[in-house]
């Protein structure tokens, strides 16, 4: 049954997408796809689904972009093959694997569309899903758009449909994360599911983008190596320096996503991942960078390298401030607007410190040994009076016992409490009950009690998160 009613809604949306209009006349553009050790068979199937699926007065040429790949199929042969293609296709290679972010940029400079479509090498583009992206750019070309990602499963390759309800966001170690799109963006949007949906931030492989506008904001941070990173550094960027990021409802294109990278991290993923991650909070989050050094030691002891030119591009395009990116664009972001706390939460009696214990969604919260090294012992304050530790904030549906970490609503309810600086309590609004030390018999679980002001219910938020780079 259930089925059935989705069938009919996603008819339903991709008569009434079909039925859009679209100017007649719409850019150019070529695709860039660049990749690295891709398979024959997942590469020409994204390769073919554009040729198929796309105008061909609209699409210019492809563009492959090998990263220093060491599969032989991907060297002459491929050569070959794409010289017999139907529309104009070749391929680039770097001198030595410089990662996805240097290769993209290789291809842009052979562009001869006027809009540039990244790929990723694994992807299938549906019909109509080209028209809808040019559109929106010859609207404002200060727009960069995504279509809908959908996903190919990576063991049967079958196609599945995702949702027209999620839009990209970011966690507070900087990864990239799908969230459910807000009331607020509904309604901005007239609750009409197929309008362009505005993002925060895009999962960054699939998207095009005016040629000149993707040179006038930046192109990328070439000091990025191998993946990630980059998506965010771009939808930050985008927003903050007067562009808009959207995803296009009636675009879609599939995409392998695979559970685990098939190719090497040259020097180990996690130098080069916080490498990029450290470039992004250094040049964008202003202070909200706190966030994320809080986080892992990892992340405090990676070095971002010479940020100065990303700055200085920032200064020269009078980008806004991560707080007017927060306010405006993404109020929804688990990095709070206002906060008047960010460190460790450390009870009186017992010296102890509250701890995520690493726990998941609907846990309890647990206390240990005071640490300083933040991560799992770092917690935010903040002026919804949430006491919140990345995606998780502290929840009593219970007004007698532990306390439980809940996906953080930010609809006050069971997440709100109040820190009295004076008599240092943690005092639960919904029960008027306060936080208390564990006991003898389950030493690692702080409870919710009547409040009696007891030094077991006093807490401490004395030692601030606030990361100093190196140099
Ligand atoms: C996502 C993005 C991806 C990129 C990444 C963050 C989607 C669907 N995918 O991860 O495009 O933004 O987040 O960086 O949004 N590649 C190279 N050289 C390398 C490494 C990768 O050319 O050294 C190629 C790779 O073959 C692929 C593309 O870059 O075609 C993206 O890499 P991925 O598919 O491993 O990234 P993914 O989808 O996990
Ligand atoms: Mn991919």
């Amino acid at each position: 049954m259930d089925g059935g009613v989705k069938q009919h809604k996603m008819t339903n949306m991709a008569m009434r997408c079909k039925r859009k209009f679209y100017p007649p006349k719409l850019p150019t553009t070529s695709i860039v796809i660049v990749f690295h050790n891709e398979a024959w068979t997942t590469l020409l199937r994204t390769v073919w689904s554009v040729i198929n699926r796309s105008p061909r007065t609209l699409l210019k040429e492809i563009i492959l972009v090998d990263d220093a790949s060491e599969r032989d199929y991907l060297g002459k042969k491929l050569e070959n093959y794409v010289a017999t293609l139907p529309v104009k296709t070749f391929v680039l290679r770097t001198e030595k694997r410089s990662g996805l972010i240097r290769a993209r940029l290789l291809g842009a400079k052979h562009v001869a569309g006027e809009v540039i479509t990244f790929l990723d090498a694994h992807c299938e583009c549906t019909e109509g899903w080209l028209e809808p992206l040019l559109a929106r750019i010859v609207q404002n070309r200060r727009t960069v758009v995504c279509p809908i990602i959908d996903v190919i499963s990576d063991e049967t390759f079958e196609y599945v449909t995702a949702s027209d309800q999620t839009w990209g966001g970011f966690n507070w170690k900087l990864n990239f994360r799908w969230y459910r799109v807000p009331q607020r963006e509904m309604e901005r949007r007239n609750n009409d599911r197929t309008a362009p949906l505005r993002t925060p931030t895009m999962a960054g492989g699939l998207f095009s983008i005016d040629k000149k506008y993707f040179y006038e904001i930046g192109s990328y941070d070439e000091g990025m190596d191998i993946w990630g990173g980059e998506n965010l550094e771009m939808s930050f960027r985008i927003w903050q320096c007067g562009g808009i990021l959207e995803i296009i409802p009636c675009s879609h294109v599939g995409h392998v996503f695979r559970d685990k990278s098939p190719y090497t991290f040259p020097g180990g993923v996690a130098k080069i991942v916080l490498h990029n991650a450290a470039r992004v909070a250094e040049v964008w989050l202003d202070e909200w960078r706190d966030f994320y050094y809080a986080m892992s030691t990892g992340a405090r002891k990676a070095s971002a390298g010479d940020v100065s030119e990303r700055k200085d591009l920032r200064t020269r395009l009078k980008c806004k401030s991560f707080r007017w990116y927060l306010e405006n664009i993404y109020p929804e972001s688990l990095m709070p607007l206002d906060y008047y706390y960010l460190g460790e939460i450390r009870n009186s009696e017992t010296q102890t410190c509250l701890d995520t214990m690493g726990r998941k969604y609907g846990e309890k919260i647990g206390v240990s040994y005071c640490h300083g090294l933040g991560g799992n012992q770092v917690f935010a304050y903040t002026k919804r009076q949430q006491i919140m530790s990345d995606d998780l904030c502290l929840d009593a549906s219970n007004a007698n016992g532990p306390v439980n970490m809940v996906r953080c609503h930010n609809m006050g309810g069971n997440q709100e409490w109040v820190y009295d600086s004076d008599d240092k309590t943690i005092k639960h609004v919904n029960t008027g009950n306060c936080l208390q030390r564990s006991t003898r018999d389950d030493p690692t679980t702080p409870l919710l009690k009547p409040c009696d002001y007891s030094k077991g219910q006093k807490w401490l938020m004395q030692t601030k998160f606030k990361w100093q780079a190196a140099h």
